[in-house]
């Protein structure tokens, strides 16, 4: 069975599966009908499994939005009209959305709204560890936060369930190795959820419109509801104690509870603990009740001293008298509480608690080379950086972006030496430009980010004519999270999206300076960014090549493959090792005995890329040996 009719499945069942995917199973049991997202890691297998589920069946919506905001506002708007709406973002996703998500516990949104955000402690894929709980007290809602996979499902429908009846926003916090961690899973059966309800949009005046006066009592409206949530969460099973008369007790939430778990089952007289599920709001008298019951509390948390704080207070209001042992080291506040880091945490702080000073992880790590993240052979933006490369001068500035193309910083290549957010690189540019008549500066930027955030810096550098040359790396969907669409990419046109042109966007906005080249065509890729690099003011390259994953994935699928690879002819080859040290392709390698370039037939998918770089023409395509029979 595939995996929608796994999650489509009527009665009750347990499956193995992600908890990414299992959210799916929620919003399906849940009544969901509106589904909207960003790609990020780590939330992109939850679009996976719906799209999974909408092969077999429509029961919901649902559409990758140009940015998360906009995402946000359109599953808010459904839910305002009475429709159950969840949109889902990595972590850094919040800050694009917050804009508006921080006005919607003002309002009502009468469906209900489930905001799945995908936190990512240890920055596994990420620019920064982000602690988004600090946005549930500016927000006002409500935050859940599991453990693991199980969790995430139940957590998801109790999530539904209070925004539903409340009236109110409810965040599902997702950890990354909690959205990919697999388990068996019991799920519920199906009930009958009546979704085809009526539009039920029609407020009375300025009741949606939060301005000045009016802001004052939809904010109380939102204390009062939130309080609701809190009394709730005093009895909630998900805030759950284990407790022996211990004199010492741990406060912990989310995945670290695992760690926990399995570190003090090693002890013989283990602590006493109380793990949150719903971190926000905090059931301030279920953990005062196990703070004045212990002479000591440790706050076990990943990240920010979010929960510290919280209990620090609440104890220091009622006048409690204990030691609440937090945070107090950098360390303390960096990466995921794994069982080595959480080891590590609890030693330093009780060190008469007996736990092993285990410092060597238990898994035994065979001592490999480091390998770097690299871009895939045959990717457009490899023969990209090797044509912009020729046309840059020493000193010239080049700007990163956010995408498979930040990759370009590395070695050889190194293009791109800032980077912030998706987006900046314009308006980074733009300063970098200033007061600067000497160096040029060269930014970068990726299609799916173009729509994304990217058009506010092009537009502030044409409103204010800056003087840097945008070079617009078009692959023609959003590769690095995975391969999703966006408004620029190709779709079929049963889908009834439409395709925005990156080129007529452009025009549209009166950029001066606009060429268009296939990254595969360098020499010309090289002339036209040194052309738009002495061009004075702001112009912009398309560098466009399909991205080849994607497109050999495809093929491949379709029984289509090319049936050639890149071999080194040696009678011609000088070992000059440009296609190694300047193009850096993978496929290529140097034997080791020889010092030879050779090349690694599993990897090179027969591009061909490669064959302009080499002075000597010493790089062939070649017919594999299995397709000449
Ligand atoms: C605000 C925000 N949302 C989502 C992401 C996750 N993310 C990282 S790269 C990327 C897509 C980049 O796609 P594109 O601009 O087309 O570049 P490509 O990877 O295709 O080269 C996304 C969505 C992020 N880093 N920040």
């Amino acid at each position: 069975m595939d995996i929608g009719s796994i999650l489509l499945q009527e009665h009750a069942f347990s499956e193995i599966m992600m908890g990414n995917t299992a959210i799916v199973r929620a919003m399906i049991e849940a009544g969901v009908e509106v589904v909207t997202s960003y790609p990020g890691s780590p939330t992109p297998e939850i679009a996976e499994a719906a799209a999974a589920v909408l092969k077999h069946q429509k029961l919901f919506y649902f559409e990758y939005s140009t940015n998360e905001k906009v995402a946000s506002e359109v599953a808010f708007g459904a839910s305002l009209n009475g429709r159950l709406s969840v949109v889902f973002f990595k972590s850094v996703g919040l800050n694009v959305a917050s804009d508006s998500v921080v006005q919607f516990s003002l309002l009502e949104p009468a469906g209900g709204l489930v905001i799945i955000l995908g936190d990512d402690p240890g920055a596994n894929s990420s620019q920064n560890e982000q602690d988004n709980r600090h946005f549930a007290r500016m927000t006002s809602i409500p935050v859940f936060e599991p453990s693991d996979p199980q969790q995430a499902y139940e957590m998801f429908l109790k999530a539904a369930e209070i925004s539903v009846e409340n009236r109110m926003p409810v965040i599902l916090r997702m950890t990354t190795h909690v959205c990919h961690a697999k388990a068996r899973i019991s799920f519920a059966k199906t009930p009958v959820v009546k979704t085809d309800r009526e539009p039920v949009f029609r407020p009375g005046f300025g009741e949606c419109i939060p301005l000045t006066s009016a802001v004052a009592p939809m904010k109380k409206r939102a204390i009062q509801k939130l309080e609701k949530v809190r009394e709730e969460a005093e009895v909630s099973p998900f805030n759950f104690l284990t407790e022996g008369g211990a004199s010492r007790g741990i406060i912990t939430c989310g995945l670290p509870s695992l760690s926990l778990a399995d570190l003090i089952s090693e002890l013989p007289s283990p602590p006493d603990v109380l793990v949150l599920g719903m971190i926000w709001p905090l059931p301030t008298e279920l953990i005062c009740d196990f703070c004045d019951r212990h002479d000591e509390v440790m706050i076990v948390e990943e990240l920010d001293d979010f929960l510290e704080k919280e209990v620090k207070a609440a104890a220091f209001d009622r006048n409690l008298k204990l030691k609440i042992i937090g945070k107090s080291e950098p360390d303390d506040f960096i990466g995921e509480l794994n069982q080595q880091n959480l080891r590590r945490f609890i030693n330093s702080k009780w060190p008469d608690m007996g736990l092993k000073d285990e410092s060597a992880p238990s898994l035994p790590v065979a001592d490999l080379p480091p390998r770097p993240a690299q871009m895939c052979p045959g990717c457009g933006h490899r023969s990209a950086f090797y044509a912009i490369k020729k046309a840059l001068k020493e000193d010239d500035i080049t700007v990163a972006d956010i995408g498979c193309h930040t990759l370009g910083y590395m070695q050889p290549y190194n293009i791109g030496t800032v980077l912030l957010s998706m987006g900046h690189s314009n308006g980074t540019g733009a300063g970098l430009s200033l007061f600067n008549d000497t160096r040029r500066v060269l930014t970068l930027l990726g299609d799916s980010t173009f729509f994304h955030a990217g058009l506010p810096g092009i537009i502030n550098a044409v409103r204010n004519n800056h003087n840097i040359t945008l070079v617009i790396m078009e692959n023609g969907t959003t590769a690095m999270t995975g391969h999703q669409d966006h408004a620029g990419s190709r779709q079929p046109s049963e889908s009834g999206k439409r395709q925005i042109s990156i080129r007529a966007v452009l025009e549209g906005l009166s950029v001066e300076s606009i060429a268009e080249v296939d990254t595969y065509n360098q020499a010309q890729l090289t002339k036209a960014v040194s052309a738009a690099l002495d061009f004075i003011g702001f112009s912009v390259v398309i560098a466009k090549h399909p991205c080849m994953l994607k497109l050999t994935r495809d093929n491949r699928r379709r029984g289509v493959t090319s049936g050639r690879k890149a071999g080194i002819d040696d009678e011609k080859c000088r070992n000059i090792m440009d296609c190694i040290g300047g193009f850096a392709c993978p496929s290529f390698t140097v034997d080791s005995a020889g010092g030879k370039v050779s090349v690694n037939t599993e990897l090179c998918i027969g591009d061909g890329s490669c064959l302009q770089v080499c002075p000597v023409s010493a790089i062939e395509l070649e017919k594999e040996a299995q397709d000449e029979n």
